[in-house]
């Protein structure tokens, strides 16, 4: 049996209850067989895949808070520290009641690749809460912070570990998380990116991850004979990276129909209006059915069904696994040709597999949503620097930074014979530098 295929199956033997975790590196080892088998005996001697696999560390913690009644609630709080081969980890929060060890897995796992892809020196990390900011006061979501970090300081620091936001983690819960660190190791340092304005954020860090996506989709059409200009667009969330993605769509000269929440998803027919999106969901934190009464001629359905409308480009930017075969399916019957990821991992590996098969162009979310995390280590910099650079200057870093991630991605899939296979040439690219660093550090 190969070495590949042997570290798979220990792992599902491993982990069992872990499906987004076995998915996620399913996806990534079937990529690199290609590269682990021409020195197969050297990386099995090394264990060099179980140490790939396998986190440096895993922190659980228990997060004690009282809400708005004195009730006592408790959650549960984790913080994966994947790999620091190339940099400190770094990595976003996710406070969502379906978060896990297991998702958290993988997301450090897709991180640790994503950040090598940026260039830039940063390891991979990812962590969270099942805490659900819905429907809570900013009072609540305080308390709840102010527990979170005064567990998860003791192991993070601007050379150790800077987390930054994900799902149910954005600029509000930034403050709080920030604000509670500097109170109990008195330190002003970046620690946390995404921050406010006023307290080291950078500029373009709220936007970078749409954006970036965008950029990436533009110089993917370009490199084969398309454009984004003109074309409809299918967009599923509606949280900080479908928000950014739509604007950047628009500045682009596309046309964004659609974008989606946990409970129904919005077709609008005049394009989606960005003022109304952010309006509904980031001022007033409610549901996509306000967009539909703020905007007449959109319709609003109950449930899934935002990969059924007629799109020529796709860009998931919800959650893990929100499309699957049929939807996939139902996006090539309808003439779509292209699909760049904005979440992590938001499409399963059958329909990626379908997509591919059908000629579908697609771009993995570690190389097409890594700009947000790019811009982050742009954060640092600033932070280290006690500078702050223009909007202008930070966004034609991104850009550079995401037009750079897509041709090495190509040239990877090329050199190894899969041209156009940019899930393969994603893999590979991250992986050969964090494997360099590993392998030069020793057995670590
Ligand atoms: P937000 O919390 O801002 O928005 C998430 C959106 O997805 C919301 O509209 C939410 O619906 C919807 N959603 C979340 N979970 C589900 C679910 N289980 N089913 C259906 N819809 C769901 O998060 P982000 O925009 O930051 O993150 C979106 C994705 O992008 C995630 O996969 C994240 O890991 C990834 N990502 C984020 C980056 C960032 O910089 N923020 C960087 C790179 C990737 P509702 O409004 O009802 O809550
Ligand atoms: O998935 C991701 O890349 C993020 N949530 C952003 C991480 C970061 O550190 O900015």
């Amino acid at each position: 049996m190969s070495y590949v295929n042997e570290i798979l199956e220990r792992l599902a033997a491993q982990n069992p209850g872990q499906p987004e975790f076995l998915q996620a590196v399913t996806e990534v080892l079937e990529s690199l067989q290609v590269v682990i088998e021409k020195n197969e005996d050297a990386y099995r001697k090394n264990a060099f895949l179980e140490r790939l696999v396998t986190p440096e560390r895993i922190i659980m913690f228990r997060v004690p808070w009282v809400d708005d009644k004195g009730q006592v609630q408790v959650n549960n709080g984790y913080r994966v520290q994947f790999n620091s081969a190339i940099g400190p980890y770094k990595g976003g929060l996710r406070f969502h009641p379906s978060v896990n060890q297991g998702i958290l897995k993988f997301l450090g796992f897709e991180q640790t690749f994503k950040n090598s892809l940026t260039g830039l020196p940063i390891g991979g990390g990812k962590g969270g809460a099942d805490f659900d900011p819905k429907g809570k006061s900013d009072r609540e979501v305080m308390a709840f912070c102010q527990s979170f970090m005064t567990e998860l300081y003791k192991y993070i620091g601007e050379n150790e570990d800077v987390p930054a936001g994900d799902i149910g983690v954005g600029g509000r819960e930034i403050g709080y998380l920030y604000g509670q660190y500097k109170r109990l190791t008195g330190q002003y340092e970046g620690v946390l990116t995404g921050k406010g304005l006023s307290f080291g954020g950078s500029l373009a860090r709220t936007q970078a991850t749409g954006y970036g996506l965008l950029y990436l989709t533009d110089e993917l059409l370009r490199c084969n004979g398309k454009e984004l200009k003109g074309k409809t667009v299918a967009v599923s969330g509606a949280g900080n990276v479908a928000t950014y993605a739509i604007e950047k769509a628009w500045q682009l000269g596309a046309k964004p129909v659609t974008c989606s929440d946990s409970t129904g998803w919005i077709y609008d027919p005049d394009g989606i209006d960005v003022a109304t999106l952010i309006d509904v969901k980031q001022v007033k934190r409610a549901r996509l059915t306000e967009y539909a009464k703020a905007r007449p001629n959109s319709v609003y359905h109950e449930g899934k069904g935002v990969w059924t409308t007629r799109c020529d480009v796709a860009l998931p930017c919800a959650t893990q696994n929100e499309l699957l075969l049929d939807d996939a399916k139902a996006l090539v019957a309808n003439g779509c040709f292209a699909v760049c990821e904005g979440a992590n991992m938001p499409t399963s590996l059958d329909a990626t597999k379908y997509l591919q098969s059908q000629g579908v162009l697609f771009c993995p979310g570690k190389a097409s949503n890594a700009g947000g995390v790019a811009t982050s280590a742009l954060e640092m910099t600033q932070n280290s620097q006690r500078l702050s650079w223009t909007f202008e200057e930070v966004d034609a870093k991104l850009k550079d930074i995401m037009v750079n991630i897509f041709h090495n991605v190509d040239n990877a899939a090329r050199e190894y014979g899969m041209e156009g296979n940019y899930v393969a040439g994603a893999n590979i690219a991250g992986f050969l530098k964090v494997a360099d660093a590993m392998n030069a550090q020793g057995i670590v």
